[in-house]
């Protein structure tokens, strides 16, 4: 387990508390009472990372760039030295951008890797289509390396972008920037939206995700779940909550389904943001599922 308490690639802090609050509600026994040997590593522990944009004023379009960097390749290494143990690698944000560490260090691994990126929002902003400026919006095209060369703040230089079109699919989208669709268009990336999911059911939109990012079954798996992606009635203390998600069964019914496909080897949880909550309720609601979307991708089953 690789705790990312980060809020850089965002404006609204609380989004780093997200692991604290997970682990204070038990995750690491549940994990413990499913089986798993849990070690917990904190690659951002006792780091004094600069929280300024001082130093980015050559990168004006996107915020904190030289933050964002220098944290996600902190995460990239501690991953990195996980994986020589062939470890299952649960990372806790956090907000998005973290995701940039986690998937890179993972995609180096398994060079076949799949994705699925279970999200409200596309996350494939480039520092040339971004509005917001907020690396959270961004991570996806970092991973793929659909920036322009030139425009890449060196801090975030480090990332390869070797992440294939055909190796990511999405799932639960449904606030998707102008730019972002064009993005998705020119590269032919597998997209469902809260639309698929009303049309074919959860069920069946994940198997033809699968089946697009993994069409021999054999590739390993990598899920990144922004807990956006399920509906603000369940999931309210999060930074950009939008209505008409995932109902919290169905973000369960897909992590249930990725477990048992018996090919996942990484999971992030991420977003979950306890100051964002108008009251208790919401903080439990809110981090019990972050709990609960962990557990399922960990193999814990109804019967
Ligand atoms: N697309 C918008 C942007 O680029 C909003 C991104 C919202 N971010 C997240 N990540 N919560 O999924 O700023
Ligand atoms: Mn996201
Ligand atoms: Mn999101
Ligand atoms: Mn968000």
């Amino acid at each position: 387990m690789v705790l990312a308490p980060f809020s850089g690639g965002q404006l609204k802090y609380g989004v780093e508390k997200g692991p604290d609050f997970l682990l204070k509600h038990g995750l690491e026994k549940d994990l413990v009472e499913l089986g798993w040997d849990v070690t917990i590593t904190e690659p951002l522990k006792g780091k004094n990372l600069a929280d300024s944009n001082d130093a980015d004023s050559e990168f004006p379009t996107v915020k904190k760039p030289t933050l964002v960097g220098e944290t996600t390749h902190l995460i990239n290494q501690t991953i990195t030295d996980s994986l020589k143990d062939d470890k299952f690698i649960l990372t806790l944000g956090g907000d998005h951008s973290i995701a940039m560490g986690s998937i890179s260090a993972v995609l180096e691994k398994y060079d076949d890797l799949c994705l699925l990126w279970i999200d409200a929002h596309a996350d494939i902003n480039t520092v040339e289509s971004t509005e917001s400026g907020n690396l959270h919006g961004c991570p996806v095209s970092f991973l793929m390396g659909v920036n322009p060369p030139d425009k890449i703040p060196k801090s975030l230089s480090w990332i390869k972008g070797n992440l294939k079109p055909n190796r990511i699919a999405y799932i639960g989208l449904r606030d998707v920037d102008e730019g972002e669709k064009k993005i998705l268009k020119e590269n032919n990336i597998k997209a469902f939206s809260m639309y698929h999911i009303d049309r074919f059911g959860i069920n069946k939109v994940i198997e033809m995700a699968l089946q697009a990012i993994n069409p021999t079954g054999k590739s390993p798996l990598m899920c990144s779940f922004d807990v956006d992606a399920i509906d603000p009635l369940y999931v309210p203390a999060t930074g950009t909550p939008v209505r008409g998600g995932l109902t919290l069964r169905e973000g369960l019914f897909l992590t249930e389904r990725l477990a048992e496909t018996g090919n996942l080897v990484a999971l992030d949880v991420v977003e979950c943001n306890p100051d964002l909550a108008q009251n208790e309720t919401h903080v439990l609601d809110t981090i019990s599922a972050g709990c609960a979307i962990a557990r399922c991708a960990l193999g814990e089953t109804l019967l």
